[in-house]
């Protein structure tokens, strides 16, 4: 099929095409690449824009059953919503959304739901601009609302909120009285903290979480893409459906001002840049993984090892190799 037509059928809505423009992007074969390069600068043009809303947390925190009730609630208000997810480990462990379906059974019958797992491939790199290309195919096709999910191993955070407009933690209520060992720099890149599981005898330790993790986003420095009071945190109950319409609020509320102070557009802009240097490195990263400077990497390692040249000069050879190219 022709590509513009591809395109066209993307920006009319056809979820089929969808999934066939998603499966483009995934691929990792190159002629596949130059074609999905040329889709994406399609779909560009159309100039819709969807609200992207990055969600992490542990497993079992209940980002699925989040995702279910959330979407299903916005689903009735009369938007379309799109599930995807970053998730370099699923490959195999079945730890992606797909297997999850079942905690998304309402969800994954709507028609204005479109859900799709993590690409299986297990390098972040990788499955970060492929996740970034879907989202913004997902955007092009008349989504409202992107939801990208992550767990939380690290790296993958911060890839979700580089592709983001909001930023969302979900946490579970702690048993003791200690800040569950999120790392600081997750806190930093949170917008709202959303404590789940605010329900039966779980509700009174999920209020005091919330209350624990309020003081804690207090001392984290201001950012200037915040209005007043924010970063939040807030309990919410997935399964009882409670506290959600309050947080969709919240989040409403964040993204106008942010739209009417620039800062909406501005992080737009330098998630683009950040991308652009990404896939750069990426794809140098990926030059030394094949051949012939795959091999001869291989056989100035040994040399190195040897003694027989020194790592600076054969760093130099292999750069030279490279531009070479
Ligand atoms: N009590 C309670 N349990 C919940 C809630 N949300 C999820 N769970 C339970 O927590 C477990 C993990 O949920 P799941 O959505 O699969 O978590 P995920 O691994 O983060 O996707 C399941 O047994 C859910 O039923 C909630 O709001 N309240
Ligand atoms: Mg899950």
């Amino acid at each position: 099929m022709e590509i513009s037509t591809l395109a066209e059928q993307v920006i009319a809505g056809n979820r089929r095409a969808l999934a066939r423009a998603i499966t483009l992007v995934e691929s990792a074969r190159e002629d596949h690449r130059a074609k999905a390069i040329t889709l994406m600068e399609e779909i560009g043009k159309c100039g819709r824009q969807a609200l992207r809303l990055g969600l992490s947390g542990t497993p079992g925190v209940g980002k699925s059953t989040f995702i279910e009730s959330f979407g299903m609630m916005l689903i009735k208000e009369g938007l379309k919503v799109a599930v995807l997810a970053v998730d370099p480990s699923s490959s195999r462990s079945g730890g992606s959304i797909l297997g999850d379906k079942t905690r998304m059974e309402l969800l994954s019958r709507e028609k204005n739901a479109f859900i799709r797992p993590s690409p299986s491939q297990s390098e972040l790199g990788g499955v970060a601009r492929r996740t970034r290309e879907a989202v913004a195919l997902c955007e092009a096709a008349g989504y409202d609302l992107i939801l990208i999910e992550t767990v939380g191993v690290g790296q993958s955070e911060t890839v979700v909120s580089e592709m983001s407009d909001l930023f969302l933690l979900l946490l579970a209520p702690a048993g003791g009285d200690e800040l569950q060992g999120v790392k600081r720099g997750i806190m930093e890149m949170a917008d709202l903290i959303l404590v789940n599981k605010a329900d039966g005898d779980l509700k009174p330790a999920a209020q005091r979480t919330c209350a624990d993790y309020a003081g804690a986003l207090r001392l984290i420095r201001k950012r200037p893409q915040d209005p007043m009071d924010f970063p939040k945190a807030m309990t919410v109950s997935a399964i009882e459906e409670k506290g959600l319409q309050e947080a969709w609020g919240e989040m409403n509320m964040l993204i106008d001002w942010r739209r009417e102070n620039g800062f909406f557009d501005k992080r737009r802009s330098e998630q683009a840049e950040y991308w652009f240097a990404q896939d750069i490195r990426h794809g140098l990263l990926s030059q030394l993984e094949k051949e012939p400077l795959k091999s001869m990497i291989s056989g100035l390692a040994s040399k190195v090892a040897r003694g027989e040249i020194t790592p600076g000069h054969a760093a130099a050879d292999v750069l030279t190799a490279l531009r070479g190219h």
